[in-house]
Order: structure tokens, then C-alpha cells, then sequence
């Protein structure tokens, strides 16, 4: 391998429509971290650039949903994910957006430079069109049914169940996400990148990095051998960075053309030597990312680059696979999450316990399952059991026996040997495993140094041998307390709030990777301040609520997906005219004797008052209706109920849940208004 002077680390650029969950963790942010963490002990020259992505259909769809503006949308969930990485340890150097300016002006630059150079191909193509939101249907705009797997609900960029890249032109059966309407073709001009011109190089490109997960070269493979075909860089959309030519209003670059350059121009907002970090042949990038962002990193933006020139591509494209939770796949509509921002909530200052859990199960070659059980596992049995248990009886043996003074080393015990022989492999494994994107296989070995003196006490049982032989005594412990500063640092990239306990407790504070192959890190005589404990057993309720949370997610599920009652049969217009429905207000409500369903309501019609019995005395307080405008069928044959005629119907809407929603104006409107 090369030798690179520098290492610029990027995570992606997460959309902010919506707050984050574990899914995100786990599958590029944590493992993004532990390794910039692990440069940084080796003092290496390294870079951690990251932000939120706020281009893009994703955006206005949920602004769209939300009845807000895209950059309403994007404000406030940049803050809402920023806070969330914070509070979890992810270390950026820099947390940049895609709206800055800055971003705008280094992303159309980009643009310009391959629009002046002749790397685009212009061309008008037939595009998706809804005629009544008047608006062309870019990526997830329209939706219809996969030309490869056949399931409907694929997007115009890609069907999430089989994970093909589409484009809109392929679905078959196309619908209008905004109206639902089916869409015409319209002629619209675009801006392409030949991918396919590119193919001999980015196919010389993969070919070199023979090292790369075999989850990433299988995808990019795949692609390489379909052949590559030209995309569009431009989009018909009126939210993005717009592109920087005359005559193109309405238009703007495509997201994953301007996104992946947010890394750079991310870069430029953190350093003055932004380029050195993206074009100097002695750096090096390292992209994390989710498999879905597989080919836009590994073969979209190294051809922008290559088109550009002047830019490194990627040395490594580390992307997991997903994390699934309780054995389904994570979903955002479904509410079937673990958020980030609930999870501070739900388990203050526990951030070390989730890092720890989704680390060990993390999605490095396959995807994994995260459950409440073996999280609870995980803390109980490894966290608690082991490393705190070991750290904790290390620092009350010293406090009570030593006056909080590591002390010195004497007569050894005979285990010793061994001891040392066991740590002194660690180092090395451990960092192969870590230069080589083994997560879980690193936190293993991490937790070795914590396995080994938690046996250690174990066997020496110091707290026997205090009495009658205090040097002994002190001669574990004064281990023990070497194997906790180890420990302390093999754990920083994993569990960096712990780590940092622990180095305080030992007054460790300026240490370095380098100094695990030294086997003395504390001096004896030093004063140690106990960091008390560490972790604590979470119990069964508290799982079981978490577990509760999530059945309640999968009842409203259930209950949404009642079936919806099939549309009657097709009536004339004379038919429905010969309703006469109004918008009428209540005066008086009050419940009848001996009914549990039937309220009896006096209506204003607009011309008289009249009475109206109502099927809704489950849902609703007669004192809470009185005064609501109502919606009601005027004309029905009046009918006698337990002895009063009722002289109409109210309108009703039935929700999935069987509760009832009165169908109200969406402005005040007077009474006897006809509704038509
Ligand atoms: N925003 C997709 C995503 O959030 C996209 C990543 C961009 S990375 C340059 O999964
Ligand atoms: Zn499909």
C-alpha cells in the first residue's frame, strides 16, 4: 500500500427530512468515528467531514407533507441530527449543510468547469409531467411498479425492495406522487454525464482496489458489467443549487451531483487547505457509507471526478449493510425505529452503551439485527460485568488499601507472566483490525485488556492476600491499574465517554496509541481519583418498556392497514345531486336516557333549528360539540327514534383507529351554506 501523508474521512451526507435513528449509526456514523479516532491516537494527519444533505425530492416531499418550506424542513432537522451526533461522540471536524452558500458556489463551479469542457451531453428527453400540480416528476415524484421485481411502490430512482436504480421512464404503470394522477410525457433539456465513456477508466479504477468489501465490489461489479449509461446531472425542480447557466429556471443540479461535492466543499469551511485534503496524491479518502449509497460514491462522483480532474478518488469505500431492528428492517413511515433523540431521552448518559451494542452487532458484511435483549446482554453481561466490575474493584482496592496511590510493585504473584503475554498481543491485532475496517473484530480485542484483568483479580484475589502480604497485594493492583490504562485506550475509539473517565480517574490525559506497547503507563505512588461506576444493570422493565414502544408502533400499524372499505358502485351525477348536504352548527347537545351511542343535537340549518340524533355519544361530551360547525345530510326522510323524530344525518368520518372526526369548513362559513 501506498504511503499517505493525510486521511480525509467522510460519512454521508444524510438527508434532513427527518431525525435519525440507530439504523444511521450503526451503518456509517459509528463506524466512521471509532476509525477517526483511532488515526487520531496514532497522531495521525486526519480529517472527519460530514453534514446533512438538503437537496433533493426528499426534502420538498416531506415539506410538501408537513405543509412547510423546504428550508423550514432543513433548518430545523440540521440542528435536530447535528445534536443527535453530538450528544453520541461522533467527532467532525466539521458538520457542514448543502444549502450554504459556500456549498452553492464550489458545487457550481464544479458544474461549470465539465459544462465548459465539453464532459456533458445536452439533450431533451420526454420527462414525467403532472399536468394538474403542474410540475415535472424527478426520482421520488412518481412511483409505480418495478420493471425488475414487479412489486409496485418502486421509485423513479430506485425500487426499494430489490435495490435497482431505475430512472422514471422504466415504471411501468407510472403515478403522480403529488396528485396520483398518471403523468404525460413532456419535453424538457438536460444535462448528462456519459457514464459511459467513463466505464474504461472507473473499470481500471475498481480493478485496482481488489481490497474493497466484497458487499461493495459485488454492487459496483454488477453495475461495470450491465454497462454504464449516461445520467442526468439537471433536474426539473425548483429546490436545489440552481445551475449556473442562462435560461435554465426551473432547473437545478441533480442532488447526487451537488451532494457528494458538499464534502468538499465542506472541507473549504473547515481548512484553508481544503484542496491538499482532495487533490495532493499523498491523501488519502475514505468514504463511509450505507450499501444504498454504494454507486453513487463508487463509480458517480469518481467519474465527476475523473471529468473534472485534478481529484483523488476514493481509497476506500468501507459501506455496510443495514441494521435491522427486532428482526425487521427499520422504517421511518412505519415508526419502527430506535431514535436517537428518544434514546437520550429514555437512557441519560447511556450513550457508551448503545456505541458498544451496535458496534458489536454491526452490519460489517451482512445485515444484522438489533434487539432490546441482547443490548441489555451486552450492558449486563460485558459492560458491567466485566469492565466496570474489573475497573471498579481495581480503584476501591487502592482507595481503601493504598490511600488512592497506585502502589508499587513487588512480589508477584506467578500469574504475571502470562498476564503479559496475553496483553502484548493485543496492540498489533487490534490495529490490523482496525486499518482494516473490522469493527466488531477491534471491539473484541478492545475488550480483551478488560477480560484479562478482570481474570486477574479473579484468580489473584487481591482482597484475600491484603493482610497478610500487603506488597503482593499491591503488586496486582498496581497491574491491574496498568491493564485499566490500557484498557482505556484500546476502548476510546469505541466507547469515548468511558474511555474519558477513565483516563481522568488515572490522570492519563495527553496518551497516545503508541504508548499501548509500553506496559507501564502509570507510575506508582500517583494519586488516582476513583470514577466510581462505570455502568449499571438495566433492568428487565426497562427493556420491557422499550419492547412496549415498539408493539404500540406495530398496532397503529396494524390498525392503518385495516383494510379500506372498497368504493361502491358508480352512481350518476343526477344521484349524487339529489343529496342535499350543509354545513349547519350545533346549539344543543345532550345525551339520551338509555342509549350509549345516540346523542341528541339541536342543529341550526340556517333557516330553522332542527333535531338530529347521532350515533357519536362514545366519542364525544355533549358540553364539547356544542358550537361546532357540522357538516349533515338535510334531505333524508326524517325517522323516529326512541320516540323522537331525528331530522337528518351528521356527517361523519371514520378514522382506522373506529374513532370519529365531525367533516368541518376549513373556513367559517354561515350556516345553511350547501356543500356540493
Ligand atoms: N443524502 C442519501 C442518504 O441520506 C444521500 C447521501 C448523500 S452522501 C453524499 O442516504
Ligand atoms: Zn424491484
Amino acid at each position: 500500500m501506498a504511503e499517505f501523508s493525510r486521511t480525509t474521512v467522510t460519512a454521508a451526507l444524510i438527508y434532513a427530512n427527518g431525525p435519525i435513528h440507530i439504523g444511521h449509526l450503526a451503518g456509517c456514523y459509528l463506524p466512521a468515528d471509532i476509525y477517526v479516532r483511532f488515526l487520531r491516537l496514532q497522531k495521525k494527519d486526519v480529517i472527519f467531514v460530514s453534514g446533512t444533505d438538503e437537496h433533493g425530492v426528499p426534502i420538498t416531499i416531506k415539506a410538501q407533507k408537513e405543509g412547510k418550506t423546504p428550508q423550514e424542513v432543513v433548518d430545523y432537522y440540521y440542528k435536530e441530527i447535528k445534536s443527535s451526533f453530538d450528544q453520541f461522540g461522533i467527532s467532525f471536524d466539521i458538520y457542514g449543510r448543502t444549502s450554504d452558500p459556500v456549498h452553492h458556489k464550489i458545487s457550481q463551479d464544479f458544474f461549470l468547469k465539465l459544462y465548459e469542457e465539453g464532459k456533458f451531453v445536452e439533450e431533451t428527453t420526454m420527462q414525467y409531467f403532472d399536468e394538474s400540480a403542474n410540475q415535472f416528476l424527478a426520482d421520488r415524484y412518481i412511483v409505480g411498479d418495478c420493471p425488475s421485481c414487479k412489486q409496485p411502490g418502486a421509485y423513479g430512482d430506485q425500487c426499494e425492495k430489490c435495490g435497482t436504480t431505475l430512472s422514471p421512464n422504466e415504471l411501468v404503470n407510472p403515478k403522480s406522487m403529488l396528485s396520483g394522477a398518471s403523468p404525460v410525457l413532456k419535453p424538457t433539456k438536460n444535462w448528462f454525464l456519459p457514464l459511459d465513456q467513463w466505464q474504461p477508466a472507473l473499470t481500471e479504477y475498481i480493478h485496482s482496489h481488489p481490497e474493497w468489501k466484497p458487499n461493495v465490489l459485488g454492487q459496483v461489479k454488477s453495475w461495470l458489467q450491465d454497462g454504464l449509461k449516461p445520467r442526468a446531472m439537471t433536474r426539473d425542480l425548483n429546490w436545489g443549487v440552481p445551475i449556473p447557466l442562462l435560461g435554465t429556471e426551473g432547473k437545478v443540479l441533480y442532488v447526487w451531483f451537488d451532494a457528494p461535492i458538499g464534502y468538499v466543499s465542506m472541507t473549504s469551511q473547515l481548512t484553508p487547505d481544503w484542496e491538499t485534503y482532495w487533490k495532493a496524491k499523498d491523501s488519502r479518502i475514505v468514504h463511509f457509507i450505507g450499501k444504498d449509497n454504494i454507486v453513487f460514491h463508487c463509480l458517480i462522483f469518481p467519474a465527476m471526478c475523473l471529468a473534472h480532474g485534478g481529484y483523488q478518488l476514493a481509497d476506500q469505500v468501507p459501506a455496510n449493510e443495514f441494521m435491522n431492528l427486532e428482526g425487521e428492517k427499520i422504517s421511518t413511515s412505519r415508526n419502527w425505529a430506535v431514535w436517537l433523540h428518544e434514546y437520550l431521552v429514555d437512557f441519560p448518559g447511556k450513550q457508551d452503551v448503545l456505541r458498544y451494542a451496535l458496534t458489536a452487532s454491526s452490519p460489517e458484511t451482512k445485515d444484522a439485527d438489533f434487539t432490546w435483549a441482547d443490548f441489555q446482554t451486552k450492558n449486563n453481561s460485558e459492560l458491567v460485568a466485566i469492565l466496570g466490575n474489573f475497573v471498579n474493584r481495581a480503584f476501591v482496592l487502592i482507595d481503601k488499601n493504598f490511600e488512592s496511590k497506585v502502589p508499587v510493585k513487588a512480589e508477584e504473584t506467578g500469574l504475571e507472566d502470562e498476564l503479559r503475554k496475553a496483553l502484548v498481543e493485543i496492540p498489533a491485532k487490534l490495529d490490523a483490525a482496525l486499518a482494516n475496517y473490522k469493527f466488531r473484530d477491534a471491539l473484541v480485542l478492545a475488550m480483551e485488556v478488560a477480560r484479562i484483568g478482570n481474570k486477574y483479580l479473579a484468580e489473584a484475589e487481591p482482597w484475600k492476600i491484603i493482610k497478610e502480604n500487603p506488597a503482593k497485594a499491591g503488586t496486582v493492583l498496581n497491574y491491574a491499574i496498568q491493564l485499566v490504562a490500557h484498557a482505556s485506550i484500546a476502548l476510546e475509539p469505541f466507547i469515548p465517554f468511558t474511555a474519558e473517565r477513565l483516563r481522568k480517574a488515572l490522570g492519563l490525559e495527553d496518551c497516545s496509541w503508541l504508548e499501548i506497547a509500553n506496559f507501564d503507563l502509570i507510575p506508582a505512588g500517583k494519586t488516582l481519583q476513583n470514577p466510581g461506576l462505570l455502568f449499571e444493570k438495566i433492568e428487565d422493565d426497562v427493556i420491557q418498556k422499550q419492547i412496549d414502544k415498539l408493539a404500540q408502533s406495530k398496532s397503529s400499524m396494524e390498525l392503518a392497514k385495516k383494510e379500506i372499505a372498497p368504493i361502491k358502485e358508480t352512481i350518476e351525477f343526477d344521484d349524487f345531486a339529489k343529496m342535499d348536504i350543509r354545513v349547519g352548527q350545533i346549539v344543543e347537545a345532550s345525551k339520551m336516557e338509555k342509549s350509549k351511542k345516540l346523542l341528541k343535537l339541536t342543529v341550526d340549518d340556517g333557516i330553522r333549528t332542527r333535531t338530529i340524533l347521532s350515533g357519536i355519544a362514545e366519542f364525544f361530551e355533549p358540553e364539547a360539540i356544542v358550537g361546532k360547525k357540522i357538516s349533515f345530510l338535510a334531505n333524508l326522510a326524517p325517522r323516529k327514534m326512541m320516540g323522537i323524530d331525528s331530522e337528518g344525518m351528521i356527517l361523519m368520518a371514520e378514522d382506522a383507529d373506529g374513532s370519529l372526526a365531525f367533516m368541518q369548513p376549513s373556513k367559517e362559513v354561515w350556516n345553511g351554506a350547501t356543500i356540493r
